[in-house]
This record gives structure tokens, sequence and C-alpha cells, in this order.
């Protein structure tokens, strides 16, 4: 399946400026939409269901707004993984006396129809005297897979589809991208300057994008389960590759990975390499270090072909706190290369900043996008810096 270019102001991470601004609404992001529409409750509910970021997965994160005679009720999002969904969130955060005759509500997700770790959702509004429910896309979850939808509609609630239904699949993105519980998405980022250079001698790679490129690239690092960099680029940058400098909430640091498959970090004070994992081919992990805390062993030599299919089978199989639904691998372009080598990337995120140094090194060289095989679906501008991003197509 192709996926669509996106409205201007939306991303694989939602409605972009929300990723820059704490408060959406007045003094905050202004709607893209005339007030009262359906895209407008959409778009809010979008935004709502932002506020799950990094909490929710490997469940998505969807939101859900109650609306009557053209006033807002009740809004709610996904709780953290295992806990309520947003239309339950919603309907608990309803004013006591709420009267639902007659009102609408607008879902990002369609409402669940089975039972897993929490009630099915669908079961929330028959009988309440709800005038229609929209909502944006059907759950690609086979055990709800247009259920939900055809419960509601026997029980008699009007139901509608697809009301911003390319910018909500994209931001529930890689959910949208799972098949079954177990797949891990994996996506590409890089920083370039116009030149197509991610880095200069010196190792000024860090400052290639502005304030808004970073924020939105620190949302990004919530959003997904690990981030990865490989050896190279740690020890020139030191990157401490944590959530910081992007817009509330804040809620998730992620599991933070290098590729290091010639072990060029084992003689770094473990001090350093707090709060990282650090994969290095098994020939070349002294006896030590194998104890799986810091170090862990890829089943290869850095030389073997199938290096980037052992570096995510590895990292696939490691225990995280949570299950690894999404990898983001931050660079350097050796790495990203060798991955995209091994296809195993589902998406990129790219940034051109305006930055230009004087003492190039051509080593570091990548192309603007991901190449064949992805669709375009983000083209937006920060300034001076623009993001891009694709989705692989399926
Ligand atoms: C909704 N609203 O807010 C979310 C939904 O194990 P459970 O009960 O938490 O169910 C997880 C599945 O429910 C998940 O795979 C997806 O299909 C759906 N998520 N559904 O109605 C929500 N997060
Ligand atoms: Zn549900």
């Amino acid at each position: 399946m192709q996926w669509k270019p996106l409205r201007p102001g939306f991303g694989l991470a939602g409605r972009i400026d929300r990723t820059l601004v704490d408060r959406v609404g007045v003094n905050g992001v202004e709607s893209l939409f005339r007030a009262g529409t359906d895209d407008y409750w959409m778009e809010q509910a979008l935004i709502e269901s932002m506020n799950s970021v990094g909490i929710s997965a490997p469940n998505p994160g969807v939101g859900c707004v109650i609306v009557k005679n053209g006033r807002e009720l009740a809004r709610g999002h996904t709780q953290a993984w295992k806990q309520a969904h947003a239309e339950r969130m919603a309907f608990h955060a309803l004013p006591q006396d709420a009267d639902l005759e007659g009102a609408e509500v607008f879902v990002t997700l369609e409402p669940c129809s089975h039972t897993g770790f929490q009630p099915p959702c669908s079961d929330l509004f028959p009988g309440r005297g709800i005038a229609r429910i929209v909502v944006a896309t059907v759950d690609p979850d086979p055990r709800v897979s247009g259920e939900g939808l055809r419960r509601l509609a026997t029980s008699g609630v009007r139901v509608e589809t697809g009301v911003l239904e390319p910018e909500v699949r994209a931001s529930l993105f890689p959910f949208t991208k799972t098949r079954g519980p177990k797949k891990t998405v994996w996506v590409a980022k890089w920083a370039r300057m116009p030149s197509g250079h991610l880095a200069d001698v010196d190792g000024n790679s860090k400052w290639i994008t502005n304030a808004k490129s970073r924020a939105y690239t620190h949302w990004l690092r919530q959003k997904y389960d690990a981030v990865v960099v490989g050896a190279r680029t740690f020890l020139v940058d030191r990157p401490a590759l944590t959530v910081r400098d992007c817009a509330l909430p804040r809620q998730r640091q992620p599991e933070r990975v290098v590729f290091d498959p010639r072990g060029e970090l084992l003689s770094l004070p473990e001090s350093e390499l707090e709060c990282f994992r650090v994969l290095v081919c098994n020939d070349l992990l002294p006896e030590p270090r194998r104890d799986g805390t810091v170090f862990v062993g890829m089943d290869a030599t850095p030389e073997s072909p199938d290096l980037g299919l052992v570096f995510k089978s590895t990292l696939e199989s490691m225990n995280f706190e949570k299950p690894l639904q999404s990898v983001m691998v931050e660079g350097g372009a050796r790495l990203l290369r060798t991955l995209f080598e091994s296809g195993v990337f589902d998406a990129a995120h790219t940034f051109t900043g305006a930055q230009k140094f004087d003492r190039l090194s051509a080593r570091e060289w990548l192309e603007s996008g991901p190449g064949a095989g992805f669709s375009p679906c983000t083209h937006h501008v920060f300034d001076e810096d623009v993001l891009q991003e694709w989705v692989k197509e399926d």
C-alpha cells in the first residue's frame, strides 16, 4: 500500500507543532481547520492522542473527544500499556450529569471489540443516545480489524470513518506498521547539510539542525522504544540520546544502544557507558564483559555480510522493560548504509539543515532520502531546516 503525502503540519509524530509547544489551543498551536468541522474535532482527538507518547506502546496512542452542540464535553487518551483506552478515559472525564443524547464522539482509532488487558471500548457507546461516532481509521490489530465498527453499527450507532485518515494513520506509526505483536519496526533518522554531508572533519555533526528540528527529534526519541548510534558516532559526538528539548509531556527515555561490532568502546570506563547497551561481535568480547549488563555479544564478525541482520535479531531478542516495538537509528552514515543494505528499515526521517562547514570530510555522506520502495509522506519546514519523512510501501 502507498502512503499518501500528508496535509501540511502533520508528520509521523502527529501534529508537528505540538512537539514544539506545550499547549495547544489559546496561546499555543492554532488549529489548521475551521472550528466545529469534523476535521477540526479529529485534529483535536489526534492532538489529545499525542499525550500517550512514550507510555502507551506497544499499544497505539489513541485520542477521543466527546462533543455536543458544537461544544467539547470531554477528552481522553490511551494510558500506559495494559491500562485504560482513550474512549474510557474520555467517558471518565465527562461531567457527572452529562446527557449524551445527540452527542458526537471523535476517536482516532476504531473502538476495540475484544477483551485484552482492557474491556472492549465498543461496549461504551450503545444505548446512550449518541448521534454518531466519527473514526479516523480502522484498527489493523487482527483481533479488531473492522469488528469494532460492525458491533457499533449493529447496535444502532451511526458510524463514520475516514476523517483525517492519512494523518492519523501516520501518527499511529509504528503501530500501523506492526504485523502482530512480535514485529519490531525500524526507522532511520539522519540530519545532513545541503551538500549531503553528515559531519565535517571536526565532528560538528551535532550542530547541523536548529532547535525546532532538535525538538522534533527528541519527541521521536520518546515515541520509539530504542535509539541506536554506531560506535564512531558515539565516540565523536558523545550523544546523550535523551528526550530533553521538546514540548511536554516528556514522559519516557528510550533504551539507548550502541552498535560497536569492533569493540571500540570496550576500553571506556563503565561510568561513561551508563544507560547504554553496547552490541559487540562475540569474538571481540572478552570473558569479563559478557555479563550482558552493558556489553552484549553478536553472533557475527565485523566482516560478516549479514552483520546488519545479526544486529537486528540480537537487539530484538534482548530483554527490555517492555516489548521492543520500534527502534530509531540516528547514525552514523556507515551504520545507516549497512542497515539499508540489509533492508531493515520501515521508515525514515531526514533533516536538511542550512548549516555549512568549511572543512568537509567526504567520508560521512548520505542521500536526502531512503530511495526506491519508500513513499514520501511529510515535507515540513522548521525555519531554515527541512524535515522529510518516508514510509516503506507495504
Ligand atoms: C481502543 N482505544 O485507546 C487503544 C486501542 O490489551 P488491550 O485491551 O489494551 O488492547 C490492546 C489493543 O487495543 C491494541 O492492539 C489495539 O488493537 C487496541 N488499542 N483501542 O479502542 C485505545 N489503545
Ligand atoms: Zn479499546
